[in-house]
């Protein structure tokens, strides 16, 4: 309902190792959808993103570049995460990055109070750790090498080593949280999704849980801990808090009341991250749990999860600067199930762009803009009596209204764009089937030619409010083609339907050029 409730969602905080490839983008376009949707409706939204940059990743690439990993991140930043919220055109509303203060004095404060109220004492720990995951293994999610790593024990998502470390660190008492966690789990059933995801998380904590070494004493790239300075906080403990500490958390409690909690959309392989140890952290501080942790799938090339360690890494550039953001958002919210892996191919991609958004859309578009301006010359018609045809029209607009939106509030953003590529596949039929062109030859027929174009005009209007979240720079070229001189976004999206077709078109170029398949792949 368009109440004005609070909707926070956010992204995982990405490290600042190295440039973000088209699986980062794809967390970004699936979490700026549900939000823009959210803002569009009315709801109190806020949308963050940010970067993670503390711990050994970072220190290791900094160091082998000759540069401080400050000045590695901050180069990093600038020159790569930031710019890549334009290139897909994200709707974010703040930024976090883990090495600013208002970050590290609040992990600081969360920590301290955690080990005041007897969450944290000092052990020793022998384990295998991955630097690719920042995270210890258990021997069970290790696999054996290949190639140059044969004969070795590498880490089954980086396919890289891991290294045995034996340290006195602090640790979290997470064990005590289990039968609290599976509790959550089980009066929320959403709190995990996809189920897949959720029976997973199940079965691990089911399996019981080891408390967790939460600071590191070998190097001093991160925050310190508040009572002892010689170790630096985990660079999990530290990048988890930045959703709270993003919001208030710890010094503007009428921000943090406002905001929190979130809704986490993440990859799948940091689900445990969110789905375990974070609600732990914020039952060990009394504070909310997140409202939901989605894990989504991830996006294959060459049936393998791309990466950059495993030089499958494709940059958004590479797709927007020919097809643009638009199409690149479309793309991988349409052709891939939200929650499942997906494989990306320049073939489909190309397809796709050209059946469904040139020629599906985008051709639809254009020619009732032409044809009012045509037949009417550029004043959009009233309509007289409704047909059968026009009323099916008219009823197509309103489930696919409802429906996309209660697809949203699952976080099933590719049936809410199904449910509104149902209106555009109906509206193209329904232009074939009435033939506007031949009625405007008969002048007897100009209140159904009339009636014709004011059905089509308001159906592409409706779509226009619809794709705003999806396709925001199309829709506002189109809403303004249609002769609106207020914003698209600004049109309450749970009532789509109901805008009044009047007034003037104007004329509308292409949304979607034709593109050359040589420069397609
Ligand atoms: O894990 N398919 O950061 P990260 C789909 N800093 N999504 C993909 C993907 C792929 N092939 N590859 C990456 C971290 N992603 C931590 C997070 S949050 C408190 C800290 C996306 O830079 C997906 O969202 O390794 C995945 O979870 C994330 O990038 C991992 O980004």
């Amino acid at each position: 309902m368009s109440d004005g409730s609070s909707f926070y969602i956010t992204t995982p905080i990405f490290y600042v190792n190295d440039v973000p490839h088209i699986g980062h983008a794809y967390t970004e376009v699936a979490a700026d959808v549900i939000a823009r949707w959210h803002r569009q409706a009315g709801d109190d939204t806020w949308f963050l993103t940010g970067t993670d940059e503390h711990g050994q990743k970072i220190l290791r690439t900094a160091t082998a570049n000759g540069v401080t990993p400050q000045q590695w991140a901050d180069k990093l930043v600038a020159e790569a995460w930031e710019p890549l919220l334009e290139t897909i055109d994200i709707s974010n509303d703040d930024f976090i990055r883990t090495t600013q203060e208002r970050h590290e004095k609040n992990v600081q404060r969360f920590l301290q109070k955690l080990y005041d109220d007897g969450h944290i004492y000092t052990g020793d720990y022998e384990g295998y750790y991955c630097v690719g995951c920042e995270e210890y293994k258990q021997l069970t999610d290790l696999v054996d090498g290949t190639g140059e790593y044969a004969g070795q024990l590498v880490c089954a998502i980086h396919s890289k080593p891991v290294e045995l470390l034996k340290e006195r660190n602090y640790f979290f008492r997470m064990s005590a949280f289990g039968q609290r966690l599976l509790d959550l789990y089980e009066s929320r059933p959403d709190f995990v999704q996809p189920d897949s995801v959720r029976n997973e998380i199940i079965q691990f904590v089911k399996h019981g849980l080891t408390d967790l070494s939460i600071s590191r004493q070998t190097f001093d790239w991160g925050i310190k801990v508040p009572w002892d300075e010689s170790h630096v906080i985990y660079v999990w403990f530290d990048a988890l808090l930045n959703y709270i500490t993003a919001v208030g958390y710890g010094e503007d409690d009428e921000q943090f009341a406002r905001r929190w909690p979130a809704t986490h959309i993440v990859g799948k392989d940091i689900a445990r991250f969110h789905a375990v140890i974070w609600p732990a952290m914020l039952m060990a501080a009394g504070l909310d749990v997140p409202t939901q942790v989605y894990g989504h799938g991830w996006l294959l090339v060459g049936g393998e999860k791309m990466s950059k360690s495993k030089l499958t890494g494709i940059a958004p550039e590479q797709i927007t600067d020919t097809f643009g953001s638009d199409a690149f958002r479309y793309y991988f919210l349409r052709a891939i199930t939200f929650g499942q892996d997906g494989s990306f191919s320049w073939e489909d991609l190309s397809a796709r762009y050209q059946a469904e958004l040139a020629n599906g859309f985008g051709n639809l578009a254009s020619r009732v803009v032409a044809m009012v301006n045509r037949y009417f010359d550029g004043r959009i018609p009233e309509a007289a009596e409704l047909t059968d045809s026009d009323q099916r029209i008219r009823d197509t607009e309103q489930q696919a209204t409802a429906r996309a939106d209660a697809a949203i509030e699952r976080l099933a953003v590719h049936e809410a764009i199904a449910a509104v590529w149902q209106l555009v596949d109906e509206l193209n039929g329904y232009i074939t089937e009435q033939e506007p062109w031949a009625l405007a030859k008969q002048p007897e027929n100009a209140a159904r030619l009339a009636t014709v174009l004011h059905t089509a005009v308001h159906g592409v209007g409706t779509l226009a409010i619809l794709l705003a979240p999806v396709l925001p720079k199309a829709t506002a070229k189109l809403w303004s083609a249609l002769g609106r001189e207020d914003a698209v976004d600004a049109q309450p999206i749970r009532s789509a339907h109901e805008w009044e077709a009047v007034g003037r078109v104007t004329a509308l170029e292409a949304l979607f050029p034709r593109i050359e398949v040589e420069a397609a792949s």
